[in-house]
């Protein structure tokens, strides 16, 4: 598995410190210089290490004390922080174009897996996201590259865009654009040929690719398991062709783990994908809090410290309860609570984990991502004023609201109407609920 070297010996260090009551500055400068030589040893960049070790150890030492954890514990979590930190705190998500088709071009070195992860996202994105995407066979250089698309294009009953082997890959690439614009494609995802090594002619190619199509996306797709040559190769493609995300590939095997922990640090580039096996549907959004906490291994001390979290917003829940009763809701409240339900992944996805769901029902269950994503773009493009009271939202700053989101006076208008509704709503609710335990959360509109 993955990371299991790191994973062990990052435990081993934290196990020395438990029972501790009190934890020193000088077992903090202990646990930390193990730390560094775990960092090390799973083949993280050393720049990498040293600033990771320096900026836990300033945190860890003199910060403010979670009631429940113990001193120990709240290194782990300063640790485990950074380290979702170091591989991009958020998950990154795929670019999605304004005006269709988004075009996405797969770059990478020889047997990296671009071919396949090109197949695996255009599963993904129908699959997950709904979409169309149309696949497109630009590497004319090794022998049966485009047979290897065309296969995973009937598996997944999904078209291929090709024109042989005879074609400059430029107009392949631009063909496939034009093609996906006649048919609807609302993605083109466009697998590029590999080199051994990054040399100038696949570069100038690539770059020439890119005039071509402009593409929304440039993913890098990286084995995994060559660690800091992984970091090295993200650093030139990044230096030559911009990149815009990353997909680290054979996650499943036993990488030490480098690769992951360095290579967002390096290249300031995220990572989107991970892939977790050969097979069509092992493509995974990289989550780094997730990673983060599987590296820690430390179920129980990572679920300690979540629920140390969970009171934190317990008592924001109630403080939001209080506030719907009263329809004093304000757009701050609404964007924190769309936050919250974005942390919490897919929500088909989570529905699915209910036991005993009905599990042919939840198919139906599709949660539009680009409409939350307009919403929110209404909500940022309002001022901090106008979130705590849009009553004052006159006209010409509908217009403006609408222009700085990409959006219609009709769409903020109906978005207004319905917080109005929603708030009405709620506080009937909350009346008639009475003296009632109160959940302490609430339904989103518009989902
Ligand atoms: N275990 C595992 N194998 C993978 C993964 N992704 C790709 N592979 C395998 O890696 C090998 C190379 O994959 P390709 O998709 O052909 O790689 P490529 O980058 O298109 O290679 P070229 O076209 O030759 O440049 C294949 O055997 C894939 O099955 C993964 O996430 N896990
Ligand atoms: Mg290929």
């Amino acid at each position: 598995m993955a990371f299991e070297g790191l994973a062990e010996r990052l435990q081993a260090t934290f196990d020395k410190m438990k029972g501790r009551g009190k934890v020193s500055e000088a077992d903090v400068k202990e646990m930390m210089r193990e730390v560094r030589l775990a960092l090390l040893e799973a083949d993280v960049n050393f720049k990498v290490v040293k600033k990771f070790v320096n900026d836990v150890k300033e945190r860890a030492v003199g910060q403010e004390v979670m009631k429940s954890l113990t001193p120990g514990q709240q290194v782990i979590k300063v640790v485990n922080e950074e380290l979702t930190k170091l591989m991009g705190e958020e998950q990154s998500k795929i670019a999605l174009a304004q005006k269709p088709p988004t075009v996405v071009m797969m770059v990478g070195l020889q047997g990296a897996g671009k071919t396949t992860t090109t197949g695996k996202l255009a599963n993904f994105l129908r699959k997950k996201n709904n979409r169309k995407p149309l696949m497109a066979a630009a590497d004319i250089y090794r022998p049966a590259a485009i047979d290897q698309l065309e296969t995973l294009g009937k598996q997944l009953s999904m078209p291929v865009f090709s024109l042989g082997d005879q074609v400059n890959p430029v107009d392949i690439a631009t063909g496939a654009v034009n093609q996906a614009k006649e048919e609807h494609h609302d993605y083109v995802l466009i697998d590029t040929a590999g080199r051994l090594h990054v040399d100038e002619d696949l570069m100038g190619e690539l770059q020439r690719i890119k005039e071509a199509v402009q593409p929304d996306e440039i993913l890098l797709v990286v084995d995994a398991m060559t660690g800091q040559d992984a970091v090295n190769v993200a650093e030139s493609f990044n230096e030559q062709l911009d990149l815009t995300g990353i997909v680290l590939t054979k996650l499943d095997g036993d990488t030490r783990g480098g690769a992951a922990l360095s290579v967002k640090a390096v290249t300031g580039t995220p990572i989107k994908f991970a892939g977790m096996g050969e097979k069509i549907d092992q493509l995974e959004p990289f989550h780094p809090e997730r990673m983060a906490s599987r590296i820690l291994g430390m179920g129980d001390v990572l679920s300690l410290i979540e629920k140390a979290q969970t009171n934190v917003d317990e008592e924001r829940a109630k403080e939001l309860e209080k506030k719907m009763r009263t329809a004093e809701l304000t757009f701050d409240d609404f964007l924190e609570q769309l936050e919250q339900v974005r942390n919490m992944g897919p929500l088909d996805e989570l529905l699915a984990m209910i036991p005993g769901a009905n599990k042919k029902a939840l198919k139906n269950v599709q949660v539009d991502e680009s409409q939350i994503g307009r919403v929110e773009a209404i909500v940022r493009s309002m001022t901090s004023h106008e979130k705590q009271q849009p009553s004052v939202i006159n006209a010409s700053r509908k217009r403006r609201i609408a222009k700085g989101s990409g959006t219609s006076i009709q769409d903020v208008n109906r978005l207004l109407k319905q917080f109005e509704d929603m708030k009405k709503m709620m506080k009937q609710m909350t009346n008639m609920q009475g003296k009632k335990k109160g959940k302490g959360g609430f339904q989103l509109p518009f989902m």
